[in-house]
């Protein structure tokens, strides 16, 4: 059957990379979707930033620099530093390989042409078996509250360096976009048998592909099991400001809160050894595994486990 992923950034990508090395080596090689969040887009320098997309097909094209967790091995900052002399923005930093990235997608967006079409076609340009789906391809823009007001996600992110508190998470855009049709289709296709939900922050990179219209609704519909994993490791987030961001809007960084915000749409959820003893009070069937994937073996047993259990 066919496999779809949700997936944000780093924590999501590194799984999708084992998903798509589990399952590219059968005979179906097409058997692999990832439904990418675009919340954390933007528009900078006049160009598209499309940050989880491009760390999705920069890791699973084995481009991906492994120390930043975002843009590209191998990376010069001759445009960046050539710009700021000149007076440029410069906050956000685009590498000399990026950059060819992000002129073209915009130029061909600016030419009339989708996100998924653009995606899709560098996904297979860089060797890439699985689709890589934008969750929509109208623009829906993360939004972070705070007390000194609202921030677009990058400047929360970046510029602000998640300093500031965050009182709440909003997706404008969201109400009025589409849902990738690929994606739908994935989710709606008899021969579906898994849906999986990388372990990337529920809040900042799984909510607001669940805020596109149609999204929630066909994975609650689907006779497939939706697994999520869990980005807790031994009440910790594993990367980013996950954790700080669930101790401002009052959330306990454990299992608990994962499962309880998934409520009514998983069927089932992975978390690490590390937080073993959570399973018992779960009311989820919880599977047990290691999810900290630093080597590719790592990346390709999580998904495997994962795989096993959905298909259980
Ligand atoms: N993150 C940073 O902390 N600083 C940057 O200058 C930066 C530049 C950047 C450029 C392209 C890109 O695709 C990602 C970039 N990121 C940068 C990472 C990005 O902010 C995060 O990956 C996500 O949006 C969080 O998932
Ligand atoms: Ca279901």
């Amino acid at each position: 059957g066919r496999v779809v992923a949700l997936c944000g950034g780093v924590g999501g990508a590194k799984l999708a990379l084992g998903l798509e090395t589990a399952l590219g080596s059968g005979p179906d090689s097409e058997r692999l979707a990832i439904a990418v969040n675009t919340g954390d887009d933007f528009e900078y320098l006049g160009l598209r930033i499309s940050p989880d997309l491009d760390t999705v097909l920069y890791t699973l094209a084995g481009l991906n620099d492994l120390t930043r967790g975002w843009g590209r091995a191998d990376e010069t900052w001759n445009f960046m530093a050539a710009l700021k002399e000149l007076g440029g923005e410069s906050w956000f930093s685009l590498g000399d390989r990026d950059l060819a990235l992000h002129v073209e997608r915009t130029r061909r967006l600016q030419a009339g042409e989708t996100l998924t079409s653009i995606v899709g076609d560098m996904a297979r340009r860089t060797g890439i078996r699985a689709a890589l789906l934008p969750m929509s391809d109208d623009p829906v823009r993360t939004i972070v509250q705070t007390p000194d007001g609202a921030l677009p996600f990058q400047h929360y992110f970046v510029k602000h360096a998640c300093q500031p508190v965050v009182t709440g998470i909003s997706f404008a855009g969201a109400d009025d976009a589409a849902p990738n049709p690929a994606l739908m289709q994935a989710l709606a296709d008899p021969q579906l048998s898994a849906v999986i939900v990388c372990p990337s922050n529920p809040f900042l990179s799984i909510d607001p592909i669940l805020a596109v219209p149609g999204i929630r609704v066909a994975l609650q519909r689907t006779a497939a099991p939706v697994i999520v994993v869990s980005p807790i490791v031994g009440g910790q987030a594993v990367k980013g400001p996950t954790a700080k961001i669930m101790q401002e809007l009052g959330l306990e960084v454990t299992s608990q809160t994962i499962a309880a915000h998934y409520a009514g749409l998983a069927d089932g959820l992975v978390i690490d050894e590390a937080d073993a003893a959570d399973a018992a009070t779960l009311a989820l069937p919880t599977h047990v595994t290691r999810t900290l994937m630093r080597s590719h073996a790592d990346k390709r047993q999580l998904a495997d486990a994962v795989l096993d259990f959905a298909n259980t």
